[in-house]
């Protein structure tokens, strides 16, 4: 069976590309999405991609992947180090959660030195560029195969 992968972008994501590319680098989302959805066919998975500004958004989408997706690869962006209520979200689905980073958050300011996230993620990834993206879908379909075929 084909495993059903949702990438969440959080917010600010939609200017990669555009701005500050010394830290997030010179990709678009949408270069990214490309490269991912050209990864998913060859690890034989399926992406479907949702980015938006908003935190109740997020949460709704996260609600709404029960049933329809195996598993998310995240990018909370600054909901990060702020949101309980993603973090909810993302325990209250049961499914496994990869949380990933363009930057190194653990080399930056020490408010972004906190995630919300991580305690409820599979795994996370931080510090790779859009690598990280790349990094943390294989990640992910590698540990749902391995679950299917046990
Ligand atoms: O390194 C990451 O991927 C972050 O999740 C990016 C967030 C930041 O708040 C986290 O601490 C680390 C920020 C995303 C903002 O993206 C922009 C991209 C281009 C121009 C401006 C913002």
């Amino acid at each position: 069976m084909k495993q059903r992968i949702l990438v969440i972008h959080g917010p600010n994501l939609n200017m990669l590309g555009k701005r500050e590319p010394e830290i997030y680098g010179s990709l678009t989302l949408g270069d990214i999405n490309t490269k991912l959805g050209r990864e998913a066919e060859e690890l034989g998975a399926q992406v479907e991609f949702f980015q938006s500004n908003s935190e109740g958004e997020i949460v709704g989408r996260i609600q709404g992947a029960m049933g329809s997706a195996e598993g998310i690869l995240i990018n909370p962006g600054g909901y990060t180090h702020t949101s309980v209520a993603i973090r909810d979200a993302i325990l209250s689905t049961g499914l496994p959660v990869v949380e990933a980073h363009i930057s190194n958050i653990y080399k930056r300011e020490d408010f972004r030195q906190k995630s919300f996230i991580s305690g409820v993620a599979l795994g996370i990834v931080s510090g790779f560029g859009a690598e990280s993206y790349s990094l943390g879908l294989r990640g992910l379909v590698d540990y749902l195969e391995k679950k299917a075929g046990s």
